[in-house]
């Protein structure tokens, strides 16, 4: 027997437009963060058959191809040059080298390769070695993905017609949060690179950080960024604030782990078609928190010992999970 609840109406009213461009307002999101946990994940769950393999899980690997010594004050990360974190600055990778990493993650299982440099921005000469390495990458039959900051016109169209299928460039909170966690750029010039991105036919990568100490109703607001672009990303990943000593949001109060969960079914609700990444954070996360985000709507995660600089989940921990979960990867 199936009882419906208040809070099942409610959201009948808000998912039912089969329209993909509905806007969704932050209230609206809030209102599904608030719901109870049963009735949120049960209609993420719904949502996640109705458009995915409920049992298939996207693997992108990550290689940092230019490490540390970043210009920019993003709170959360040990890569910028004015924090004090203990990352050693290392010029780019050679082709060789990025090539090398590229098939190892191909051998391991992955489907996408994910390149990320600490720049505020790349210069010509950046771009000009980031084609070649996107072409190299591309020819060995893996999706190419890029996060190299923002992107100046013209730029984005290079690294398309170099095979580029992603650019992952993250909005990382809401609009009133962000300013607590970076002032060097504007949600405007992150919102500018993901138009370049756009317009140069490239697949869009973009999500956020939780658990910098943001509320609630600034998890919605972040969603309601994401899910009212038009059209919403195709991949959006969910990182968790991975704390590193030496950056601002050091010790920042631990989020709890099912308000994660929340975001994550919140992300699949109103982006159902995305591929809703599992992102930075897993190391710290217990295996059943894992197990919920994918029941809640999660179907990629970052796979291999490493993200850009923080770890993450050996790669035959996470076979392991998958097998005990009945996951498939793709
Ligand atoms: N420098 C480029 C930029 O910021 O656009 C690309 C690389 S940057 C490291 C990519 C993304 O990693 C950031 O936007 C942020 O969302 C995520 N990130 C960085 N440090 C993180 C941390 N400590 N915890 C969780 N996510 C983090
Ligand atoms: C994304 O959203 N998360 C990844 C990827 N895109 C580039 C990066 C996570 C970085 C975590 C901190 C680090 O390892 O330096
Ligand atoms: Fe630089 Fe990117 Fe880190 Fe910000 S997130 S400090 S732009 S590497």
């Amino acid at each position: 027997m199936s009882i419906s609840t208040p809070a099942d109406e409610q959201l009948n009213c808000m998912t039912d437009n089969p329209d993909t461009s509905v806007r969704w307002s932050v209230s609206q999101i809030q209102s599904l963060l608030d719901m109870p946990f049963n009735d949120l994940i049960h209609h993420a769950q719904q949502t996640h058959r109705q458009h995915h393999d409920a049992n298939a899980v996207q693997l992108s690997t990550l290689i940092s191809v230019k490490t540390g010594g970043c210009p920019e004050d993003c709170g959360y990360c040990p890569q910028a040059a004015r924090y004090h974190t203990g990352v050693e600055n290392q010029e780019m990778l050679s082709l060789d080298e990025v090539v090398t990493a590229a098939a190892a993650a191909k051998v391991k299982g992955a489907s996408r390769f994910c390149m990320g440099a600490a720049w505020r921005g790349p210069k010509q000469r950046d771009i000009d070695k980031m084609t070649e390495m996107v072409s190299a990458v591309k020819a060995l039959g893996m999706e190419t993905c890029a996060t190299l900051g923002l992107l100046k016109p013209g730029q984005a169209q290079q690294l398309g017609e170099a095979g580029l299928d992603y650019y992952n460039h993250n909005l990382d909170t809401a609009p009133e949060f962000y300013d607590e966690v970076i002032t060097t750029r504007y949600y405007k010039d992150r919102l500018d690179t993901l138009q370049e991105v756009r317009g140069a036919g490239i697949n869009v990568c973009c999500g956020g950080i939780v658990g910098m100490g943001e509320t609630r109703q600034s998890r919605a607001g972040l969603i309601a960024q994401l899910a009212n672009l038009d059209p919403y990303p195709e991949s959006v990943p969910i990182n968790h604030l991975v704390q590193v000593e030496g950056t601002p949001l050091y010790g920042t109060e631990a989020l709890d782990p099912l308000e994660f969960v929340r975001t994550i079914a919140a992300a699949r609700i109103t982006m159902p078609k995305a591929m809703v990444r599992l992102s930075a954070g897993r190391q710290e996360m217990s295996e059943a928190v894992q197990a919920l985000c994918f029941l809640a709507g999660a179907n990629s995660i970052f796979y291999g010992d490493k993200l850009l600089t923080t770890g993450n989940p050996e790669a035959d921990r996470d076979q392991a999970l998958l097998n005990k979960l009945g996951l498939r990867s793709i």
